[in-house]
């Protein structure tokens, strides 16, 4: 039935649109999304998959939904005609946080693209009341807050469903929101699926994002990931990943039954991808459900439950591995401990080698292990990581297992990354190249027919400039920072982490800082945005932060300089944020020390919106690299073999570089009297101190190469035709990093529903 938003508002009496508020046309709004949605029906197969994740970092999701529905533009002419704006409406939207970076941000465009190409396959994780923190910024540090997200009305649907999860001292009643989503151009629709309790206090949070974490019955879903740097802390993730699974566990069970499944065939009706190691609880908690309620063997339980299993690795860090003590365990769900025991028990009959045990010497269970051997599928998420996995990380595993291990690069979905957030370009895309390209994006391609266009240069560079102008409105609007829409644009933006090397970016602010004083002036304004938010626990992360906050506050008011170089770090980094910066920027930092990010997904966002990546050979940077080539992207630094051989032999020793010429200046600066003045004695040391004599993520290594590519990279800038036939380039080689061709690899090649 295609009814628009008028004849909706007009069935239930309601008043005109020129007469509502935005907020109360985001409120009708949200009943109408909801209402047409209800009109597509479930996708439906014997197997459906169950990604299972406790992060979904979804966004806001009015802009989606109605671009998914296909009735986006007709909304805004209805609202234009009554004198309202969409975009005003859309920031009545509170975002939820349901996750901390890439890797919820993932989970939610696999989710996206699934439904779109009709899998039958949904998103499983918790509803948290208050996500992840909200970042403010008070004397140059960042502090949290809680992010109440949830309001009287919104996306999440209520259900009947629930089910009794039992710890070893109490027992909790579940239950489960659905949000739907819709594919894009689809008769039909998927859910996300968050379980709750129904018992949450809010009252237990005290300030800021410090609260009571022993009343667990009454906080399990009250924050995502709770400080884990305590044993409490650590506690509470594992009632949190417990009761994640045990519901996931009992929704999958339920569902197969329902479909006529006699629990030994499961694996014809269900298969269930674990995103990282958090819901690896899952492969115990079948296992124990079919052979205490099921009267299935051990053996067989085993079995199925390797059938039905995939696991996804997203990280190379040791340090990001869990592994969870027993004993802790056992104070919060002993049947599992049981269970874990004697899978560990299989594999320590089978195999000596102590690098593979499940259970280790220390009485640590590492989770990822028991997923390797009692899962079908391993892959990593881009083709260097899953690289690094086989022939390093996993390499014991992988000679076991070999054909276990397989790469899915990741993907972002082009709805939202583009369609959505970068309207003008997807529009001019389509009148250079028809339409094709949403549902395909291989047909992106078609645009090199446009590579020596100067006409198509000018218009992009228009777009850009739009864009800017864009995004000054907002970051004026909403922070009170105004950026320059001549300058050039060079961001950062993802959590901080020391791997990721954000300190590297703010060495090369100094010294450009230095240069400026020194009277070698940049050609045109330079604007350096960051944004991103650092764990709460992760001191030097948060020492970092202060920096670039401390330098942003000299730089911004000192009128030598700031004609020259402007430095932001944008408060509250969110998707939101994400999808009106990305779109602006010209030049991608993708700086990670080369072997350490196990994909990224943001440098495949800005490639799609016409910025040009400055990067080093890491993570999917490599993908990018081979399918633009040498000109289209800026590599410095060293290769992950070189790095990797560094760990080896204990062979990067940072005083060496920090005693070079044009290096020591620079990181002497951070305790200078101009920085002190502004900043934290205490961490600008520290910080200083870990960069001279430890650096275990080797800044200073790839400083100068990184400075010199990135001077070379404004040099270009300046020659608009050389610097946009780059863009197109870029653009047009996107289509490989849409999120539904890696939806349509794990559908083929792992879970094959159809
Ligand atoms: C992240 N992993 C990686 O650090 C990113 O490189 C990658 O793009 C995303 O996953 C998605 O695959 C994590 O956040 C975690 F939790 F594994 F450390």
């Amino acid at each position: 039935m295609n009814y628009n938003f008028t004849d909706f508002l007009q069935k239930r009496n309601e008043k005109k649109i020129s007469e509502m508020t935005n907020q109360e046309i985001y409120y009708k709004l949200l009943e109408y999304v909801k209402e047409r949605a209800d009109e597509k029906t479930a996708n439906n197969s014997k197997k459906k998959i169950y990604y299972i994740s406790a992060e979904f970092l979804i966004g806001k999701l009015l802009s989606n939904n109605l671009i998914n529905l296909g009735i986006y533009k007709e909304v805004r002419e209805e609202l234009k005609a009554a004198g309202k704006n969409l975009s005003h409406v859309e920031e009545v939207e509170t975002e939820p946080s349901l996750g901390n970076g890439g890797l919820g941000r993932l989970a939610s465009c696999f989710i996206d693209s699934m439904s779109t190409l009709g899998i039958n396959g949904e998103g499983v994780g918790l509803n948290y009341h208050c996500g992840l923190f909200k970042q403010v910024f008070k004397n140059n540090e960042q502090k949290a807050e809680a992010n109440y997200w949830i309001e009287d009305q919104s996306w999440l649907r209520d259900t009947n469903i629930g089910y009794e999860v039992k710890f070893k001292n109490f027992s909790l009643h579940s239950k489960l929101k659905r949000i739907d989503i819709l594919g894009y151009e689809k008769d039909t629709k998927n859910y996300l699926n968050l379980f709750d309790i129904e018992s949450i206090d809010y009252n237990l949070i005290e300030n800021g994002i410090s609260f009571d974490e022993e009343n667990v019955e009454k906080n399990l879903t009250l924050f995502l990931y709770p400080d884990d740097s305590t044993k409490k802390g650590e506690l509470l993730r594992i009632y949190q990943q417990y009761f994640m699974v045990s519901n996931a566990a009992r929704l999958i069970i339920a569902e197969a039954t329902e479909k006529g499944s006699n629990i030994h065939d499961l694996a014809d009706y269900a298969f269930v991808q674990i995103n990282d190691t958090h819901p690896s609880m899952v492969i115990p908690e079948l296992i124990r459900i079919m052979t205490e309620e099921h009267n299935i063997s051990f053996e067989e339980a085993t079995e199925i439950v390797t059938k039905m299993t995939g696991y996804t690795n997203h990280t190379i860090l040791a340090e990001a591995l869990e592994k969870w003590p027993l004993d802790y365990l056992e104070e919060v769900v002993p049947n599992i401990v049981e269970i874990i025991k004697k899978l560990d028990k299989v594999i320590k009959a089978k195999y000596s080698d102590e690098k593979v045990q499940i259970i280790d010497g220390q009485n640590r269970v590492h989770m990822a292990n028991m997923d390797i051997h009692f899962s079908s599928s391993v892959n990593g998420v881009a083709y260097l990581h899953t690289e690094i996995l086989k022939n390093s990380e996993l390499k014991e595993f992988y000679e076991i297992y070999p054909n276990k291990f397989n790469n899915k690069t990741n993907g972002i979905t082009f709805r939202r990354w583009l369609e959505s957030c970068n309207e003008d370009l997807a529009d001019y895309l389509k009148e250079l190249i028809g339409t094709g390209y949403l549902t395909d994006a291989e047909n992106l391609k078609e645009l090199l027919k446009y590579v020596d266009d100067k006409n198509v240069y000018e218009k992009l560079s228009q777009i850009k400039h739009e864009n800017k102008i864009k995004l000054k409105k907002y970051l004026q609007h909403t922070q009170g920072i105004v950026i320059d829409e001549n300058s050039i644009i060079d961001t950062q933006i993802k959590r901080f982490h020391e791997y990721k090397r954000q300190q590297m970016n703010a060495l090369y602010v100094i010294k450009k800082y230095l240069d400026i004083k020194n009277g070698k002036l940049p050609e045109r304004k330079i604007t350096v945005l960051f944004g991103g938010k650092a764990a709460p626990a992760y001191i030097i992360a948060q020492d970092i932060i202060h920096l670039i906050l401390c330098l942003s506050e000299i730089i911004n008011n000192d009128p030598e300089v700031n004609k020259y170089l402007n430095v932001y770090l944008v408060e509250n980094y969110n998707v939101g944020l994400a999808e009106k910066i990305i779109p602006a920027t010209d030049i991608s930092e993708q700086i990670s020390l080369a072997s350490k990010e196990a994909s990224g997904t943001g440098n495949m966002k800005f490639m799609l919106n016409g910025a040009l990546t400055l990067g080093t050979m890491d993570g999917a940077n490599v993908e990018i690299h081979e399918l633009v080539g040498d000109d289209n992207i800026y590599i410095f630094g060293k290769n992950s073999d070189d790095i990797i051989e560094l760990y080896e032999t204990s062979g990067y020793v940072s005083k060496d570089y920090y005693t070079q010429d044009g290096i020591k200046e620079v990181v002497d600066f951070i305790t200078s009297d101009e920085l002190i003045k502004v900043g934290n004695k205490e961490r600008l040391e520290r910080l200083q101190n870990e960069l001279i004599n430890k650096d275990w993520f080797m800044t200073l290594i790839d400083f100068e190469d990184y400075y010199n590519t990135k001077e070379r990279m404004f040099k270009d800038y300046e020659n608009k035709d050389l610097w946009y036939k780059k863009v197109i380039n870029n653009i047009a080689k996107a289509g490989f990093f849409s999120s539904d061709r890696t939806i349509a690899q794990y559908e083929n090649e792992i879970w094959k529903t159809k």
